[in-house]
């Protein structure tokens, strides 16, 4: 990556200046922006000294990452406190910061660390870069040009945040550098198998249960090649378990041999948020912007003021465009 070294030495400049750090990642989060905000956490938390240090991200944390997370930094509510910085990470835009979207406007400076391609650099500094397969790789490579060892808690972190999204390795975007990172990583102390048992294989049978009560509603259209299931209200609460713990619905479509794009409904109060994966040449960003989203060519999402079933409706008509008749 072409780390500009200019920016990097200003964004260390402002650590050094600054006393009230934020560091905040987008709501709902998933594995990239939870392992990616904690090791900075920690590596700032290293670094710091005296340094206040605040963590804001909305929703609820899986319960496989929470081992990982020192769940009482992360505020609650936000009351309008004023930073002298603020790190935004893994966010494409600053609606993604849900309810603390103002920390934005209440922080003097602001460094955003991303990789979604359609992120228009809305902070002072912009560490960008949308050929890296997550924010952790990012985040990595800062860490490496301010010359500073990371700990083997942090090197875990960053390993997390790589992991979830390249999908273990396995998405497009996964490219030799991804793996020469993770190798290092691993000799930083990475416990490689533990940390896949605990993200992956650790799920409660409630929520698998959940899982499977989804992906037993697949719809698929146009030959197979569009693939569209929900996670609904009913379902969450007949099995106990919350949005943010059913992981993998989107993937799992995927995996049907002829489906090209696979869109997960998530019903939330009278909205419903869209996932959407490609597995070709479509390019789901397009779609989601479309819808006042954004996400990656392969990886996208989006949500809008409708029901699930609206929502249905949409995507078929959407892709039609896309596949043809049905
Ligand atoms: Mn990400």
């Amino acid at each position: 990556m072409n780390l500009k070294m200019n920016n990097i030495e200003k964004v260390f400049e402002l650590i050094n200046n600054s006393q009230n750090i934020c560091i905040s990642g987008h709501k709902s989060p998933d594995g990239d922006c939870i392992g990616s905000v904690m090791a900075l956490y920690r590596f700032l938390k290293r670094l710091g000294k005296s340094k206040n240090l605040t963590v804001c991200i909305e929703g609820t944390i899986p319960f496989n990452y929470r081992q990982y997370v020192d769940e009482d930094v992360i505020i609650k509510e936000y009351d309008n406190k004023k930073f002298d910085l603020l790190f935004i990470l893994d966010c494409s835009d600053l609606e993604r910061l849900g309810k603390f979207k103002d920390v934005y406007k209440n922080s003097k400076k602001s460094v955003c660390i991303d990789h979604h391609k359609t992120n228009k650099s809305y902070a002072d500094i912009n560490i960008i870069d949308s050929s890296m397969s997550s924010t952790g790789e990012i985040l990595y490579d800062v860490f490496k040009a301010l010359n500073v060892k990371i700990t083997k808690e942090e090197a875990s972190l960053i390993y997390i945040a790589i992991l979830t999204d390249t999908g273990k390795f396995s998405y497009s975007n996964t490219s030799s550098d991804t793996h020469r990172k993770a190798a290092e990583l691993i000799d930083l102390g990475v416990q490689v198998a533990e940390i896949d048992n605990t993200i992956y294989n650790s799920k409660p049978s409630n929520i698998v249960k959940a899982f499977i009560d989804c992906v037993g509603g697949i719809e698929l259209y146009y030959g197979n090649r569009l693939g569209i299931a929900s996670i609904t209200k009913g379902v969450l609460e007949k099995n106990n378990a919350d949005m943010g713990d059913i992981d993998g619905v989107v993937e799992f479509i995927r995996e049907i041999k002829e489906v090209e794009v696979s869109c997960v409904l998530k019903e939330n109060e009278n909205k419903t948020r869209v996932s959407l994966r490609s597995k070709n040449n479509i390019d789901v960003s397009e779609v989601s912007v479309k819808f006042g989203g954004g996400g990656h060519a392969k990886a996208a999402g989006f949500e809008v003021n409708k029901d699930v079933k609206n929502t249905k409706e949409l995507l078929i008509n959407t892709f039609k465009e896309y596949f043809g008749e049905q």
